[in-house]
C-alpha cells in the first residue's frame, strides 16, 4: 500500500511533527494543558491530514511505530515544559494500547525524559475500553498507579457504555466537538453537554469541551459548569515554539 510505505519513510526521515493545542481553564483563563496532534508534510503529497492517514496507519499497523514516536516526542516536550505546569495530552490508538508492553513503553519514555507521570494524560477512545475490557482494566490500573492521567476522547460518539466509567480509573471526559458545534442554539446539544458535565462532576471527573469556536459556546460552557475548553476560539494546534510564546 502506497500510503503505508510513505508513512514508514516519513518516520525514518523524521517528517512527522507534533503540534500542540492549548487547553484552557474556564474559570481562570489559564492554559492548563496541551493536546499533542500529529502533522505530516510530505514533499510529493503535500500536507496530509491525520484524519486521513491515522485510520490507514491503524489498518496497516504502522500506527504502532508512529504512536510510539508520538509518545516519546510529546513526553520529551512535556519535560521541557515542566516548569510551566501544563499537562500534555497524548492520543492513543486502540492497536497501540493493545501492545502487551504498552505500560512499559510509557514508563520507559517517562524515565528517559526524567518526567513525572503527573504531567502526562493519555486520551483513550471508547473502543479501547470495550475491546478486551479485562486487559484494558489491568493496563489502566497500572498506568493510574504509575501516576499518568487518563481521559476519554470524543466522549459519547463511540460504543458508549457507562459501565466503564465506574470500572476504570479515569480522570477526565472530553465532550466531543459534535455536541459543542451547535450549542447553545440546539436544545439537544445543550442537554447532552450539560448532562456530560454533570455526570463528570458526580463521578469526580474533570470535563473538557472540544471544538469551541465561538464566544457563545464558551459562555454556555462556563454557565453549565464545564472545567476546561479547547478549540479554535482560543487557538488551533501550533508548533511547540509558538505554543511557548502563549505560556
Ligand atoms: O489534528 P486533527 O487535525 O486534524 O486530527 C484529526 C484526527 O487525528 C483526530 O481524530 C485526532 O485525534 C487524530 N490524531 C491526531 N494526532 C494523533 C496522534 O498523535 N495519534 C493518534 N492516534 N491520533 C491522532
Ligand atoms: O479526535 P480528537 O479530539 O483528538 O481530534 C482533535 C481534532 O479536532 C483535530 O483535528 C483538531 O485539529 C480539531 N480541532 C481542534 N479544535 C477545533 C475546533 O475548534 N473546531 C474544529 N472544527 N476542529 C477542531
Ligand atoms: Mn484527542
Ligand atoms: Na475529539
Amino acid at each position: 500500500m502506497k500510503l503505508d510505505h510513505a508513512m514508514r519513510l516519513a518516520l525514518e526521515q523524521q517528517q512527522f511533527k507534533l503540534y500542540y493545542q492549548p487547553q484552557v481553564d474556564l474559570k481562570t483563563g489559564a492554559i492548563v494543558g496541551a493536546e499533542a496532534l500529529i502533522r505530516w508534510h510530505d514533499e510529493a503529497l503535500g500536507n496530509v491530514s491525520p484524519a486521513h492517514f491515522i485510520p490507514v496507519a491503524e489498518e496497516t499497523g504502522v500506527i504502532i511505530p508512529i504512536g510510539n514516536w508520538v509518545l516519546k516526542t510529546a513526553i520529551e516536550q512535556a519535560s521541557q515544559w515542566k516548569s510551566k505546569n501544563i499537562i500534555i495530552a497524548i492520543n492513543v490508538s486502540a492497536l497501540q494500547f493493545q501492545q502487551s508492553n504498552f505500560v512499559e513503553i510509557v514508563s520507559a519514555a517517562l524515565q528517559a525524559a526524567e518526567l513525572s507521570p503527573a504531567f502526562v494524560e493519555l486520551e483513550l477512545t471508547e473502543s479501547i475500553l470495550i475491546n478486551d475490557a479485562e486487559d484494558a482494566l489491568q493496563k489502566l490500573q497500572a498506568l493510574a498507579t504509575l501516576g499518568v492521567k487518563l481521559s476519554i476522547d470524543d466522549f459519547g460518539t463511540g460504543y458508549s457504555s457507562l459501565n466503564y466509567l465506574k470500572r476504570f480509573p479515569l480522570n477526565k471526559l472530553k465532550i466531543d466537538r459534535s455536541f459543542v458545534q451547535e450549542a447553545p442554539d440546539n436544545d439537544s446539544d445543550v442537554a447532552i453537554c450539560s448532562a456530560i458535565i454533570n455526570l463528570s462532576h458526580a463521578l469526580n471527573l474533570k470535563v473538557i469541551a472540544e471544538g469551541v469556536e465561538t464566544e457563545e459556546q464558551k459562555a454556555f460552557l462556563i454557565d453549565a459548569g464545564c472545567d476546561e475548553m479547547q478549540g479554535y476560539l482560543f487557538s488551533p494546534a501550533i508548533p511547540a515554539d509558538e505554543f511557548e510564546k502563549l505560556l
